[in-house]
């Protein structure tokens, strides 16, 4: 009963943590190896040598966002400088690594309210951002990483801030108590986000599950309890809860858990407005670019395949006969690197025996097409340019029901 009044502001620890020239991800790095030695050969300076700053990024871009954390992780040093970087995008998806971006989100809701679908360089669930979360990075050589320390950093924040008595649980998930009428909500959320005042609504629909027949070994994400901070505390907003924790980190020694008052923030290098952009970080672009890129966000996905069928409505079917099964049209479909490698369409005899022919045709203008509209409009195509009289440039009622069915197994409305 009590667990059922706990819930997770914070999911996964997968807070944060820049680790100096890990492999972020996306662009496999040679130099990872050299890294390594040069760490392991490198001294690093003592705790009271340790400067701190806290970065809050001027943009809400998601894009810019994950490449400035790209670009922090492979240019910068933290060997006596450690930085936490906070920061909150425009509404955004963001799914893992390894995840089928097809089957986490809504893709046609994104489309229409113009949410960015992003995928990041690291592994884990998939998680809805808006203005009303704020997004918290923690940089430290790869020696000092100390996930325990940044999450407890952030419930001391809370706590010296606004009374929130947050705890971690095994999971390493921050758990706030509070009373179950007004938290009990379960929501797919992942990830190290504060949230403090999302828009429920479309963080629900954005992630909804659709019927989407998809087959796959993509990790799919696991919904975890959510609470929203703003309605524990009404004092609690991403300004008041982004200068809470960024004094927290600049109270706080570098490598363990005290308090270090205003003597200690005296000696930091304190907050710090930053702008992603290639003037400030050559090379930025670059990397935003790429990680805007269709191939990156849909192109990643790891291979799945899809199944799924459709009744054929009796007025499509030769009228005269009669059936003796339902007639079903059957659509099979494999997709390899986001693009259509393989199809198989089932048509009923009702259908067949209605007028309706030509799937081998139509089967080979789909392969190497992505798994988008630019499938169905390469669907309608070869459907049209497979007839004799090619004056005709309108689909009939059954090449339409075909099209509508491959609209909802390609996901486009
Ligand atoms: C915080 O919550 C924990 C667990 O519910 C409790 O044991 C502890 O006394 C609380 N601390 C404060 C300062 O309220
Ligand atoms: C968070 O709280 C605000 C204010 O009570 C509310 O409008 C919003 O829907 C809540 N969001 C979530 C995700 O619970
Ligand atoms: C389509 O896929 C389903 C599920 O994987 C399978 O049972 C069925 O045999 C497949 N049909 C064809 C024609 O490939
Ligand atoms: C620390 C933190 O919460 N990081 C998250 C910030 O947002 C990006 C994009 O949503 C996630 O990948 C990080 O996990």
């Amino acid at each position: 009963m009590a667990q059922s009044m706990l819930n997770k502001i914070v999911v996964n620890g997968a807070c944060i943590v820049g680790i100096v020239g890990r492999n972020v991800g996306y662009r496999p790095t040679t130099t990872i190896k050299g890294y390594a030695t040069q760490l392991k050969e490198r001294m690093l300076v003592p705790e009271e040598k340790v400067t701190k700053s806290v970065f809050m990024s001027q943009s809400t871009d998601i894009y810019a966002n994950l490449a400035l954390e790209d670009w922090m992780y492979k240019n910068m040093d933290f060997s006596n400088h450690h930085v936490m970087m906070v920061w909150r995008n425009e509404p955004c998806v963001v799914i893992g690594r390894h995840q089928n971006p097809w089957q986490e989100a809504n893709i046609p809701l994104l489309n229409e309210r113009e949410i960015a679908l992003a995928r990041r360089s690291s592994g884990g669930g998939t998680v809805y951002h808006d203005r009303g979360n704020l997004n918290v990075t923690f940089f430290t050589p790869f020696e000092r990483y100390d996930r325990k320390y940044n999450l407890e950093l952030i419930t001391r924040a809370l706590y010296r801030g606004f009374g929130i008595n947050a705890t971690i649980n095994e999971r390493q998930d921050i758990i706030v108590s509070g009373t179950a009428s007004k938290l009990g909500r379960l929501t797919a959320y992942h990830h190290c986000t504060l949230l403090v005042n999302s828009n429920k609504e479309d963080l629900k629909k954005s992630l909804a599950k659709r019927e989407h027949g998809i087959q796959t070994k993509a990790t799919p994400s696991t919904p975890s309890p959510i609470a929203n901070l703003s309605e524990l505390d009404n004092r609690v907003t991403i300004d008041s809860l982004q200068t809470a924790v960024g004094y927290e980190y600049l109270r706080t020694p570098a490598l363990h858990l005290a308090d270090g008052g205003q003597s200690l923030i005296n000696k930091q290098r304190g907050f710090q407005f930053i702008n992603p952009t290639d003037e400030w970080f050559p090379g930025l672009n670059n990397i935003k670019k790429e990680l805007q890129s269709w191939d990156w966000c849909y192109g990643k996905t790891p291979e799945f395949t899809v199944s799924r069928t459709f009744p054929v409505p009796p007025e499509l079917l030769a009228p005269a006969l009669v059936y003796s099964a339902t007639q079903e049209l059957v659509i099979n479909m494999s997709v390899e690197k986001g693009l259509i490698s393989d199809v198989t369409l089932s048509i009923p005899p009702g259908l067949v025996e209605s007028g309706f022919h030509g799937q081998a045709s139509v089967i080979t203008h789909l392969k190497g097409k992505r798994f988008t509209s630019e499938a169905l409009n390469a669907l309608e195509e070869a459907m049209l340019t497979k007839r004799s009289n090619s004056d005709v440039k309108k689909l009939d009622d059954r090449e339409q029901f075909v099209a509508k069915c491959f609209d909802q197994v390609v996901n486009t409305n």
